[in-house]
């Protein structure tokens, strides 16, 4: 069954986009444009923004959040030490509406809660998260027949990547809330019994990943270690410091972090600006290291910003989501879905995005010098965190797929995005791109009330979806 994966949009009665008839990649799953587009207006952005943005230096980006309410948190060192309390409740019940969006695309590039943020440091004491409108709306979301979902976790505010900690442990982490939570399922029953904070006072800890027994935590500069930890939830160890050499740069600098099958510790470090060429690899790259934080190398180059990735249950090769530039209007370029059997492959930014199009500022070599992607996906859409399907409880047709978080728009006039989509593969050639969850948008209003940011594949083989919007975990089941 193959889904219209595009949203439904009020037409405004303007140009329908015309340019991108063709696929945008060769032989594979077709990318169709959404249907509304201000071509004319996507012209004078590309104009007028294209000269910003390459090579300047590195500047805050706006804050746009409301002020915190939340107490001051203690300093990093004293938060480490101190046992971890409770996680924080749940919002109240009538918590302030979030701020209303821009309408249109030239002011949504500026003060538009919808785009990404570093927050590190000082910069960001006293940040909070974005404040829920409502609770979550369940009922609107869309799955294909048989499949449910329902809410497993409200206490986890700002939840962002998910890591798979001892039997009944999920570890999620958060990037503008600071925190590393536990949520803990301890008689085995699919609802949670308790969610601890295990980790606090962080520079925007995005990145997680678990092994024998540690749990990794990476920053935008370092990365961190906390050993044994799932025997002290409660009481949690002060975090080790495995490395504090990674690039400190905020843009693109919040972390994803997953062991290979190789052992190494695979870090996307992302182009520290919109669009630029900077002369270190390391930069619009997926590095890897060992455990130990020693020998830091790029695997794959000209990755724009991946924010999820995992390795083909059989092959064991590497596949990833890249988040495609900003301010080449709505509809360009896209993002991707890539995939890179070896090391050393490149594949393509800033010079070429999608397999085809040529970026208008660095023309200097053709997209065939590239690695082109599997298969492109909606633009702006924020492809993030995936995870292949290896559980046993969806459909035959699952197995094996490719389930991502796609966050949603905020550099569109438009929203799209902000569903969890499935790409099922035939051998490395994409044969579908269609939803799994949808409904985060409400389609007459074009205002989002959540944004998927990660999944993960429980032992039941139900699907976790994490949500830092309204930071929550959902969990999607099956039944015939
Ligand atoms: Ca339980
Ligand atoms: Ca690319």
């Amino acid at each position: 069954m193959i889904h219209d994966w595009r949203p439904r949009v009020a037409s405004r009665g303007r140009s329908i986009h015309r340019g991108l008839s063709r696929p945008l990649s060769r032989g594979k799953a077709r990318f169709t444009p959404p249907r509304v587009a201000s071509r004319g207006r996507s012209i004078l952005l590309i104009a007028g923004l294209l000269a910003a943005g390459c090579g300047q230096p590195q500047k805050p980006e706006p804050r746009s959040e409301a002020p915190a309410a939340r107490p001051a948190e203690p300093p990093p060192a004293a938060a480490a030490a101190a046992p971890a309390p409770p996680a924080p409740a749940p919002a109240p019940a009538t918590p302030p509406a979030a701020p209303a969006l821009p309408r249109d695309l030239g002011s949504a590039t500026r003060e538009n809660p919808l785009r990404p943020t570093a927050h590190t440091g000082t910069s960001i004491r006293n940040d909070s998260r974005v404040p829920a409108a409502a609770a979550p709306r369940l009922a609107a979301l869309k799955l294909p027949p048989g499949f449910s979902i329902e809410i497993y976790s409200t206490d986890v505010p700002n939840a962002r990547s998910l890591a798979l900690g001892a039997p009944g442990v999920v570890y999620v982490s958060t990037r503008r809330d600071k925190r590393v939570y536990a949520v803990v399922d301890r008689n085995r029953d699919h609802k949670p019994d308790r969610v601890y904070t295990v980790a606090q006072g962080l520079d925007t800890p995005n990145g997680i990943a678990y092994r024998n027994g540690t749990l990794y935590i990476a920053q935008v500069g370092r990365l961190l270690r906390l050993d044994g930890i799932d025997g002290r939830l409660a009481n949690p160890p002060k975090p080790v410091v495995v490395t504090d050499a990674l690039p400190k740069l905020e843009h693109h600098g919040w972390r994803y972090i997953r062991f290979g099958p190789d052992g190494w510790l695979y870090i996307p470090i992302g182009a520290p600006c919109n669009i630029c060429k900077r002369d270190e690899p390391i930069f619009a790259s997926i590095a890897r290291m060992k455990p130990d934080g020693s020998a830091l190398e790029v695997f794959a180059s000209g990755v724009r910003n991946s924010v999820g990735f995992d390795w083909h249950p059989v092959t064991h090769e590497l596949w990833f989501t890249d988040n495609g530039r900003d301010d080449l209007g709505n509809d360009l370029p896209p993002d991707e879905l890539d995939h890179a059997p070896r090391a050393g492959m490149h594949f393509g930014y800033p010079y070429c995005h999608g397999g085809v199009i040529a970026d208008p500022e660095f023309t200097d070599r053709p997209c065939t010098d590239f690695e082109p992607p599997v298969q492109n996906l909606g633009p702006h859409t924020a492809a993030l965190g995936m995870r292949f399907y290896t559980g046993k409880m969806f459909p035959p047709e699952y197995r094996n797929a490719i389930i991502f978080a796609e966050h949603g728009s905020w550099n569109r006039e438009h929203k799209l995005g902000y569903r969890v989509m499935v790409v099922r593969l035939d051998g490395d050639k994409a044969v579908s791109y269609e939803p799994l969850v949808s409904g985060w948008i409400d389609e007459q209003t074009d205002e989002a009330w959540g944004r998927p940011v990660d999944v993960e594949v429980l032992d039941d083989g139900s699907l976790l979806i994490s949500d830092d919007w309204k930071g929550v975990l959902y969990r999607v089941t099956y039944r015939k």
